[in-house]
Order: structure tokens, then sequence, then C-alpha cells
């Protein structure tokens, strides 16, 4: 897949799948690090397709395992469709976060629109954590943990059913990277599904550069192109703490410039998610700025 010079943004104000609020104010607070008049700069034609609906929040949650399953589900539904027009209008969608159970509406309208030609994707999943629980081993219910497993088929029937059946990608397809936090129950399922998991160790010891690379293999392995779901806590909280769960010892700002880079130079990427920037949790802006700046990357920004 060509490097898409037409790109659409999206909102998706959504905190209803973490713990802690705040997350829905991302979409704005990345806007307002001037997302958009910098990837007009790269040459880019952009939309800003504004936010997809969010239902209200009831005050208490009813299901304790699924906390919000049919707000989540109604908004991954009209994600699903928003990402799924966007890509057919020939544009790169990119989705602005929000908690991260949103992927489960985004990489399925990314699925469901080259599964229409007869094609798979590719699914590179950035994050401190493996958001591969499922109802049954979530310690929380809390439904951001849980994004992944519902992608590859598990979990419950109508979240792993958005914009249809079956898993949204392969797991020989599926590489997570940057991983540090994983519940045991996760490390079974992640052990069990067959996906490739880069820790932080291998981060460490290869190096980004080398990461990034067989990251980018195996989700271009006889695939149209993959889609990248970045959790800006996979950076480290020194360089991103406006989010809900951060965990020391992540990806410096530099890894996590390389790997977008790196991204970019593949020619390969088909969609793109950059999720959990929660302004309640930040500093002068400046995890929705890092956000921002590697959404750049990804779609091009080189330094020389
Ligand atoms: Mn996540």
């Amino acid at each position: 897949m060509p490097a898409a010079r037409k790109v659409s943004v999206l909102g998706v104000p959504l905190d209803m799948g973490a713990s802690k609020l705040g997350a829905a104010g991302g979409p704005d607070a990345i806007r307002r690090a001037e997302l958009i008049p910098a990837l007009e700069r790269l040459g880019l034609d952009v939309e800003d397709r504004g936010d997809v609906d969010i239902p209200d929040r009831p005050s208490k949650a009813k299901n304790a395992k699924l906390r919000f399953k049919p707000q989540i589900l109604e908004a991954c539904a009209s994600l699903c469709d928003e990402v799924h027009a966007v890509l057919k209008e020939g544009r790169l969608p990119v989705t602005l976060g929000g908690d991260h159970s949103l992927a489960m509406g985004s990489v399925s309208g990314t699925s469901r629109f080259f599964a229409q030609k007869k094609q798979s994707i590719g699914l590179i999943w950035v994050d401190a954590h493996g958001d591969m629980n499922t109802p049954e081993t979530s310690p929380s219910g809390n439904i951001h943990g849980m994004p992944l497993a519902h992608l590859l088929g598990l979990g419950d029937r109508a979240l792993a059913g958005i914009g249809g059946r079956g898993p949204k990608v392969k797991a020989r397809n599926t590489v997570l990277v940057g991983i540090r936090d994983l519940d045991a129950s996760e490390k079974k399922n992640l052990r069990e599904s067959g996906v490739a998991v880069f820790t932080m160790k291998e981060v460490d010891r290869y190096g980004m550069a080398w990461v990034a690379a067989r990251a980018i293999e195996f989700a271009s392995d006889q695939t149209a192109g993959f889609h990248v779901s970045f959790d800006i806590d996979a950076a480290d909280p020194s360089v991103a703490q406006g989010t809900g769960t951060p965990m020391r010892g992540g990806l410096t700002y530099r890894e996590s410039h390389l790997f977008m880079e790196l991204v970019a130079d593949s020619e390969m990427l088909a969609a793109l998610d950059m999720v959990e920037i929660n302004p309640l949790e930040d500093v002068h802006n400046q995890t929705a700025g890092l956000a921002s700046e590697l959404i750049q990357s990804a779609l091009g920004k080189r330094i020389f």
C-alpha cells in the first residue's frame, strides 16, 4: 500500500473503558497541540472529521465484568463505520483517543475494508500493557484492558463481532511492542494466541531499530498493510505522564519516534490510532504534544 497523501482525523472522546476519567479530553488536547496544521505542513491533504458520537455515561456501570459495554459497543460500531468510510475514500484514518477500547472499532473498520477486497491486515499494538484480558480474566472489568483479545476473536461475542464476525487480524500478523506489565492470565492468553510479543527487554537488548523491523515484517507478511494502535503509555512516564495507567521503564522519546519513522519508511501503514492521552493527568499539554509529534513521524515527518 503506497503512502497515503490524504489523511482523515477522527476524534473519539471516550473514557468509559478506563478506570480514570479524563481520556475523553484526549482528542481535543491533541488538536490543540497543532496536529492539523502540522500535518498540512508535511504536504498532506488533511481533513478533520470531528468527533464520533459517544453515548452518555450512566451514573453506574451495570455489568461489573464488562463495564459500560452497551455504550462502548455503540461508540465502537460508529467508529468502525467511520474508519471504513475514510478508507473507502482512499484516505488514511487517524483516530485520536480516548481510551484504548476504541481500537475494537477502528481496527475492525480497517479489517472490514480490506476483507471486502479479499485482503487481510497486520496489527502493531504499541503499549505498556497487553490489553489481552477477556471478561472472564479481567481483574477490573475495564474494557480498555480487553480490546486486543476481542480483535483476535476471544471474549464477549458482541464486542468480538464489531464490524463482522471472527478475528479481525491473524495472530501471525499481530505484534505487540513496548510491553512491560502483564496480568498472569494475559500472559497465558498471549502465549496461546500465538501473537509476537516484543517486551521492553527486547527493546533494551536489540534496540528499537531491530524490534521495529521485525514488527513491520510480521505485520506486512502477505497483508495489504497494517494498522498501528499506539497507546501513549508505551512511552516512558518521563516523556508521557498524561495518561491513566503510567508505567515506568518505557520507550524513550527517541525510541517512540524511531518506531514511527520506520513505520513511515515501510509505506505499509493503512491506519493509525493514538490513544489514552489524558489531559487531566498531563502537565502543560506535553503528552498531547508528544502524541501530535508521533503522528507526524508516522505520516512522514523526517528530521532531514
Ligand atoms: Mn492499551
